[in-house]
């Protein structure tokens, strides 16, 4: 899939950032990796604030798992994360879950090149609309191979919508 243009900056970075694609048919959005508990993973188009499909993420049993990706740096450059998070229900009680996106990164050698990952927002309850994620910028990338955009999910007992994730170079 090419680089799509993304509003006011440079090509997206990420493959699939809006979800959109599923050519390999397994009912998830192509290119994001779950870490755990497949089935709670899916690509759906009940809401979204970009195309037709966003990511969902569905448990009401306190599943914990990770859907990522990794994007190979180039050293001196200087990225923008944006991306877009919806919780429309919960079957928990507040502060019972957590969905977090976080970056982390790795040096060439496998390795974690930061001490901890950048947290980008955790939310803990649900959203009336789509919620922005924080402008964030990722830089100082001495030593870093790999930059890894997770979307993570702690003891999740919500319904949890992601869209529009793009990772732009700004220099
Ligand atoms: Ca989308
Ligand atoms: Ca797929």
């Amino acid at each position: 899939m090419p680089p799509t243009p993304t509003p006011g900056g440079g090509a997206n970075l990420l493959l699939n950032g809006s979800f959109e694609v599923d050519a390999d048919g397994n009912l998830r959005p192509d290119n994001w990796n779950p870490s755990a508990f497949e089935s709670a993973v899916s690509r759906s188009s009940t809401y979204k604030t970009d195309g037709q499909y966003a990511l969902r993420v569905f448990s009401t049993t306190g599943q914990t798992l990770t859907v990522s990706q990794d994007y190979f740096v180039t050293p001196g450059d200087i990225y923008s994360l944006s991306g877009q998070l919806r919780i429309p229900t919960t079957t928990g009680g507040l502060n019972s879950w957590e969905v977090k996106v976080l970056v982390d990164a790795y040096t060439s050698g496998g390795g974690k090149a930061w001490m901890n990952p950048v947290t980008v927002t955790s939310l803990r309850n649900t959203t009336s609309d789509w919620v922005a994620l924080p402008p964030t910028t990722i830089s100082n990338l001495t030593n870093v191979s790999r930059l890894q955009i997770q979307i993570k999910f702690n003891t999740l007992k919500a319904d949890v919508y992601a869209d529009g994730f793009s990772l732009v170079k700004t220099n």
